[in-house]
């Protein structure tokens, strides 16, 4: 017990730091700024992060009064879109980080005292896994802002590991039932549930993401350039954080829409996984027929197996993390890029909205299609072989590239 508070404590304080990275890289001006319509200013994530850790550990969980209930409406997603936040009288600079600071102090008072055990909101720490995980992906949105800011680098990292093994060609996946989904992951959201079985006829995957040199073909064929692609004599550049450079060829392609990314499939003969096959390729164990929480089997990431954490500010080339591989010899399921499948984005059967119907159910239906596996920008402890992303299909300001599928023919089964 004292391990798992432990253990979110200084999970808490390490996505902090990381908020912090991303909100005090550029000055006030630029932090109120809208740095592109579909993004918030990135005050605006500082301050949702900590209001929404507010109404969960503070209020729900610890039971203690509001630190600031006459800024709730502000910061309330569904309340104002992300286009109108600007104009809204939001808390500056100094008072988003003064306020996110008083509340931690509460959550972790909170996190210190009260009986996780007897109800399913706190149960293995539960509702701190879901607040840690939501300031996560606020970071990766964060990310995702810098990206689209013009101007000057202001982030910097080592450049991603190179590949150290040749990758190519696609992998079958026999037909047959898998685990999909989870029961027990203490952590997973409400989307990742139930856990249900689900019978995948066979059929062959990529064994890495669509590279850059790839796509370029496809794009010389009459495709639409990835977003942040600019021509020049000598080939394409990409722009990735205020640098302009050639693109790695060998690099998984970034920033394409679903649209772009089934269009390419269906230039090359082929189509995106469903959801299901993108599960059953990095989850199942052909040795044992059970399903493992990552494709290299149930160690949490670590640097070794995935890019992921904003460790790098990019995907790497394929072929550089043989570590991660699964055992059928699927690569870089797991970070480098989200990876668009061609299902729609809907509940398991027996799925139950938990704790709120706006963490998923409220994005239930055909509109907005799936994406899996993480980023670059994704930290590890909001990513699992499990995690559903969502998004509309036209997107591609996140970090989204793919890898192609095909049905088995018969023949090939013998
Ligand atoms: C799971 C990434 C689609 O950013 O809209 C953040 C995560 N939900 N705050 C989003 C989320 C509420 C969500 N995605
Ligand atoms: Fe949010």
């Amino acid at each position: 017990m004292t391990d798992l508070r432990e253990r979110v404590a200084r999970e808490l304080e390490r996505t902090r730091r990381r908020s912090a990275v991303l909100t005090e890289a550029v000055d006030d001006d630029d932090l109120i700024r809208q740095h592109s319509p579909l993004m918030s200013p990135l005050v605006w994530d500082l301050a949702h992060i900590g209001n929404q850790e507010e109404l969960w550990l503070v209020r729900d969980v610890g039971g203690r009064d509001p630190v600031r209930a006459d800024i709730d409406h502000l910061y309330d997603a569904f309340r104002h879109a992300r286009k109108d936040r600007p104009a809204l009288p939001l808390l500056g600079p100094k008072e988003a980080r003064a306020y996110v600071a008083t509340v931690r102090d509460k959550a972790l008072d909170v996190l210190d005292r009260v009986h996780l055990e007897g109800r399913r909101l706190t149960e293995d720490g539960f509702a701190f896994g879901m607040i840690l995980q939501h300031e996560q992906q606020h970071d990766e949105t964060m990310l995702a802002t810098h990206q689209l800011r013009a101007g000057e680098a202001v982030l910097s990292a080592p450049p991603p590991p190179p590949s150290t093994v040749d990758v190519r060609g696609e992998v079958l996946v026999p037909a047959g039932p898998f685990t999909m989904g989870t029961s027990t992951e203490a952590w997973a959201l409400d989307n990742e549930r139930p856990a249900h079985v689900v019978d995948v006829p066979a059929f062959f995957i990529d064994a890495a993401p669509v590279t850059n040199a790839q796509y370029a073909e496809f794009v010389a064929a009459g495709g639409s350039p990835p977003l942040h692609w600019t021509r020049d004599p000598g080939g394409w550049l990409a722009t990735g954080f205020g640098r302009t450079a050639p693109i790695v060829p060998d690099a998984p392609v970034v920033h394409v829409s679903f649209h772009e990314a089934s269009a390419y499939a269906a230039w090359a003969g082929r189509r995106l996984p469903t959801e299901a096959e993108w599960e059953k390729a990095a989850r199942w164990d052909p040795a044992t027929g059970r399903s493992r929480r990552f494709p290299w089997g149930d160690e949490d990431p670590g640097p070794q197996h995935a890019n992921l954490g904003q460790r790098h500010l990019g995907p790497a080339p394929v072929g550089a993390y043989p570590a991660g591989a699964s055992p059928l010899g699927v690569h870089q399921l797991i970070g480098d890029v989200w990876e668009w499948v061609g299902s729609d984005f809907t509940g398991y059967p027996g799925f139950t909205a938990f704790p709120y119907r706006e963490y998923s159910e409220v994005f239930f239906g055909p509109e907005y299609k799936v994406l899996r596996g993480g980023s670059f920008g994704t930290d590890a402890v909001a990513c699992r072989g499990t995690f559903r992303n969502w998004d509309y299909p036209i997107r591609r300001q996140i970090f989204s590239g793919f890898r192609t599928a095909r049905d088995a023919r018969p023949a090939e089964l013998a």
